[in-house]
């Protein structure tokens, strides 16, 4: 079974969390999501920075594939995403077209991740089931 690392916005804004839950719910159907807690209701901050670096950089060592879901942007997930691509674990962007919003041309221009366009849940899970395919 794959390990799967989900990223999303936590301090960066929470506007998006329910659609983290959702697409949570969809990988679980390809491996098992290290980072269920990105699409919980309720963050509690009781953890150190410190050890919620080391456990995440952890956990995403030993994952196959970041999915990460940028439309809200996040300084954590942009450093997870770079990290992933330093240790040679196939990235993979899902940026949400609303408005005038532009991803970050270091995403969106990285030869390392594929950055993929969408607008709505059902899309996003077309767009994993070729991923996963
Ligand atoms: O800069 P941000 O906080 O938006 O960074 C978000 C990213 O960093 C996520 O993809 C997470 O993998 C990681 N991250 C940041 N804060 C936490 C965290 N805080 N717990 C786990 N991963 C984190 C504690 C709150 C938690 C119980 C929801």
């Amino acid at each position: 079974m794959k390990n799967i690392y989900f990223a999303g916005s936590i301090r960066g804004g929470r506007d998006d969390a329910k659609l983290y839950k959702q697409l949570i719910d969809e990988l679980k159907t390809y491996g098992a999501v290290l980072t269920e807690h990105i699409g919980a209701k309720e963050v509690s901050f009781d953890l150190s920075d410190r050890h919620i670096h080391d456990r995440d950089l952890e956990w995403l060592s030993s994952s196959d594939i970041l999915i990460a879901e940028v439309t809200t942007p996040s300084l954590g997930v942009g450093y997870e995403i770079g990290r992933a691509v330093s240790l040679e674990i196939p990235v993979v962007c899902l940026f949400r077209n609303r408005g005038d919003a532009l991803l970050s041309a270091m995403i969106a221009g990285s030869p390392a991740v594929q950055t993929f366009n969408y607008s709505d849940l059902e899309e996003a899970k077309e767009i994993l089931g070729k991923v996963f395919s």
